[in-house]
């Protein structure tokens, strides 16, 4: 081997070697945090990834899944051309047709359903890719649809409606590293979040740390001071025994409470019958843990929260219990102070960069006159009224019964029928429709139900304003040209709209004009970023939300603890009640606790189970479960399980672990071939968000004989 060659394979830039360094990001983990990565490219193929020292987002650290993306990118089964379904729906069958032909037909196939049907027969949904998101929501609006969804029907926006019904914000930030107390409630960012610096360093100033988890997790031994150790689902019977200590032993904000909380009295007489000793009963926290708990809160103010997209609201009962938990901030005087909660507003698509935008107007500003009420506003009228958008969880039920109107076209991006709880009913649903479009990098499981595909790329193949924490942003360019004839999918989406011919000639203009209407509030020069495409970039004339700027933009504009909003709509609770959150099987044959969900390091919803790297982490679906049950079932680590619920079963390998509580098996989803959410009883939902119980269904667990 030559110089140049040993050189070659060190993966060492030069000229010799014609290796170059192109700078991107990663979006793997969709749309936080995007961190930043430096690509090694030869013969315009990636040949390695690494993190971008100093970047705000990673600081120069990649994850297990940044650091797969070469397999991601080139996974065997990208698309590469548009699609047409040849054969049965779900059979997988495809012959390739061009860009034209699969315009074409999109275009008269949607025209012709809205004709027939009217424009919101029509559905516009995104799965858990975002960045794209305010175009598709525009063009929904703008071909005359109500009915654009998402995947945040299961993600973030009942957390959103939490917040939003107490303060008025969409989102919250924790000031940690000034607060007396930081309550890791549902808290597992070594999982979870990127496995940067800052995750990594543990501890972090003075606050002391409640974590409220029912397993052991990486963050109870690196941070924790006490562990409460919850029964799944429990969270607002927890928080309202902690209230209730705070009250009666005086460690309440009286100045705080009497100035900017509204329902305070009322919460308080329903707090009080929440005594230690019945809330042990319901959370299994020993009552001396949760005095212990409220006396470090009550004695260590201001009081920050760990924010999670979802863990406390994917219960039956979750939407109330974290009205419950952020309750907490009401008494102890904690928003928008330091060492509290701060506002922090969506600057475009998601993230959050520390301003905000008129990326609402844009998304929203097309909203249909004179069409029906969105998909779900009947069931879940709360989540019509706070989020606006359809609940796409109650789609699979609208297209089958057709009440009431009939949706019969679905166009999406990136849809995972696996994503909803019974997730046969969507399954069933897809096959159903007139017309079904997927765009997606990957021919899924789900995009074989759709007649026509459409191949978007990865961020690595695109160019995109994109936006990063404290103000700054990138106008990224492609490190490789895009796979075969994929595109982008806000490109698509533009292309669509002119297409369509939709009423919209902001949209018909493509990506960049939109950037510089959204953006129009800072001076965000679209040329000058575009001159250093390999840079992050502070945007000018950004104004950052800073603390103790920010009054509360609820109808009475205080902390809500008894929603002003809630209470226009019957049957649901202005106080955030606690109620059982389990479904209703039957305990003597289902007796134990599924928790669905709790995040794999190697491991993003669907998306990376065939990426072999990450896949060789956990190479089977396997179901966490407790020394103490495995004892009692006869089963040992590698065992085959079967789950049952009130829906159906599943078979899984057992994981015994001390990790998690006896009594609860955890379980990821996403696996085609133990597909957890088939197994989540249809209609287990939160009827103020709509939100599916991934995390607390009743089921039983059996050894498999084998
Ligand atoms: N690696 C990886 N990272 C991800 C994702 C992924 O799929 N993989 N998904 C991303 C997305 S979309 C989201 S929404 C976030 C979710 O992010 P997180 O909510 O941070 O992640 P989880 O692991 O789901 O849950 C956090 C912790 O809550 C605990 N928990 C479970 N049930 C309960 C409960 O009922 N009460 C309480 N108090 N705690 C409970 C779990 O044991 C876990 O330790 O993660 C994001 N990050
Ligand atoms: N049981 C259970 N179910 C859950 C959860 C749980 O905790 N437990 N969590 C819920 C939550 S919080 C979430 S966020 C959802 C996850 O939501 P899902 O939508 O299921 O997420 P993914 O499977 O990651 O992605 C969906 C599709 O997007 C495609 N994709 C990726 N990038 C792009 C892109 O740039 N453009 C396009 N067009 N497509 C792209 C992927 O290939 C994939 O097919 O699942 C929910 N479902
Ligand atoms: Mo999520």
């Amino acid at each position: 081997m030559n110089e140049t060659e040993r050189k070659i394979k060190a993966k060492i830039p030069g000229e010799d070697t014609g290796i170059y360094i192109k700078n991107s990001f990663c979006d793997i983990c969709s749309p936080m945090p995007g961190c930043g990565t430096a690509c090694y490219v030869k013969d315009d193929r990636i040949i390695k990834v690494e993190g971008i020292k100093g970047h705000p987002s990673g600081g120069g650290v990649l994850c297990t899944k940044g650091l797969a993306a070469r397999q991601y990118i080139y996974r065997e089964d990208r698309i590469l051309t548009p699609l047409r379904r040849v054969g049965e729906k779900g059979e997988g069958k495809f012959e390739q047709i061009t860009w034209e032909e699969a315009f074409a037909e999109i275009v008269g196939r949607l025209n012709g359903i809205k004709k027939e049907y009217g424009a919101s027969s029509v559905m516009f949904f995104s799965g858990y890719s975002k960045w794209y998101r305010p175009f598709l929501q525009r063009l929904a609006y703008s071909f005359g649809s109500v009915n654009y969804g998402s995947e945040s029907s299961t993600c973030y926006y009942a957390t959103a409606m939490s917040h939003r019904l107490s303060t008025g914000y969409d989102a919250l930030n924790p000031d940690r590293k000034n607060s007396g107390t930081f309550l890791g409630w549902g808290y597992a960012p070594y999982h979870s979040r990127n496995m940067g610096p800052a995750p990594q360093g543990g501890r972090k100033g003075k606050a002391r740390v409640i974590i409220v988890d029912p397993r052991i997790t990486p963050a109870l031994k690196l941070e924790g001071d006490l562990h409460l150790r919850i029964r799944p689902g429990t969270d607002g019977a927890l928080a309202h025994a902690i209230a209730r200590e705070l009250i009666v032993n005086d460690l309440v904000d009286h100045d705080y409470i009497r100035d900017h909380v509204y329902g305070y009295e009322q919460y308080k007489e329903y707090v009080m019958q929440f005594t230690p000793e019945k809330a042990e009963e319901i959370t299994g926290v020993p009552a001396e843990k949760i005095k212990e708990a409220a006396k470090i809160i009550g004695e260590n103010r201001p009081l920050s929260i760990n924010q999670s997209a979802s863990v406390l609201v994917h219960h039956k009962n979750g939407m109330q219990n974290h009205r419950a938990v952020h309750a907490l901030l009401a008494l102890t005087g904690s928003f928008d102070v330091p060492g509290g909660m701060t506002p922090n507003p969506d600057t475009f698509s998601h993230v959050r960069a520390g301003f905000g935008t008129f990326v609402e107007e844009f998304e929203k500003e097309k909203y249909p006159k004179d069409q029906p009420q969105p998909v779900g506003a009947v069931k879940y009228p709360l989540w019509a009224e706070v989020v606006g958008e359809a609940q796409a969880c109650d789609l699979s039920r609208q297209i089958l019964e057709e009440t009431p109107y009939p949706v019969k076209a679905v166009y999406a991006h990136g849809m995972n029928m696996r994503m909803f709880g019974a997730d046969r009913k969507m399954e069933e649903a897809l096959k159903n429709l007139e017309f079904f479009v997927d765009v997606d990098l990957f021919l899924t499981d789900t995009a074989k139900y759709a007649d026509i595909v459409l191949p978007c790329c990865t961020s690595y193949e695109r160019s995109e304003l994109r936006l990063f924490p404290g103000g700054n942003a990138q106008y990224t360019e492609p490190v490789i040209p895009a796979l075969g004839e994929s595109r982008p999918d806000h490109e698509i989406i533009c292309e669509l709209a002119r297409r369509l011919d939709v009423d919209d000639d902001l949209l018909k203009q493509g990506p960049d004009a939109c950037y510089s209407y959204v953006f129009r509030n800072v001076s965000l020069d679209l040329d000058e970023l575009k001159n250093d495409r390999q840079h992050v970039h502070k945007i000018g004339g950004v104004k950052i939300t800073h603390t103790g700027e920010n009054r509360f933009l609820t109808p009475t504009g205080k902390f809500e603890l008894w929603s002003t909003v809630i209470e226009k709509h019957k049957g649901l609770d202005p106080l955030p009640v606690y109620y059982d959150g389990l479904d209703d099987a039957d305990v003597s044959e289902f007796d134990m606790i599924l928790n669905t969900g709790g995040r794999l390091p190697n491991a993003l919803h669907s998306r990376l189970h065939d990426v072999p790297w990450l896949r060789s982490l956990r190479p089977e679906p396997m179901a966490d479960i407790s020394f103490e049950d495995a004892k009692r079932l006869g089963i040992v680590a590698g065992s085959k399980i079967r789950i049952s619920t009130s829906e159906g079963s599943i078979s899984v390998r057992a994981n015994l672990t001390a990790s998690v509580p006896k009594g609860t098996v955890f379980m990821y989803q996403g696996y085609r071939e133990a597909d957890v959410n088939s197994i989540i009883p249809y209609g287990h939902n939160d009827p103020y968000s709509g939100y599916p119980g991934f995390r607390s269904t009743r089921c039983a667990v059996t050894k498999e004989v084998q």
